[in-house]
């Protein structure tokens, strides 16, 4: 019997682990700031640009931006150089949509969007190369 018992309570220890060590730190209980299942996705950044260019996500979701190129990358909030288009204060210059710095080759960096609407960005260490990250 107490074979049986000890997984069960070791994965309802884990469940309570990761419950409580959950990277969302908004304490708010209004559920209709966030999801219920927020989702994480993947945008590459390769020497041909972001990939995918054009991504569509809920509120609440997160992107991770992940370097597969050789040179580093800065994905930051339209327009350059003033990244001010997403309407979220905080970051380095214009928004808190922004690396704030090259992430290097084989590294990513992660945001939380959640403001509703559809958000152009680009890489400010080579701003001819361009994204949309569509927020539903
Ligand atoms: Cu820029």
């Amino acid at each position: 019997m107490r074979i049986a018992i000890t997984p069960l309570f070791v994965v309802a220890t884990i469940v309570l682990i990761a419950g409580c060590t959950s990277p969302n730190t908004n304490t708010n209980t209004d559920t209709t700031i966030q999801p219920s299942n927020p989702q994480i996705y993947t945008v590459e950044m390769t020497p041909a640009g972001f990939s995918p260019g054009s991504l569509v996500i809920k509120a609440g979701d997160t992107v991770n931006f992940v370097n597969k190129d050789t040179i580093p990358h800065q994905p930051a909030s339209a327009a350059h150089p003033t990244h001010a288009v997403y309407p979220e204060p905080g970051g380095c210059v214009g928004s808190k949509f922004d690396a704030c710095s090259g992430v290097a080759p084989g590294q990513s960096w992660s945001f939380v969007f959640t403001k509703v609407g559809s958000w152009k960005y680009h890489d400010h260490l080579n701003p001819n190369m361009f994204g949309t990250i569509i927020v539903e």
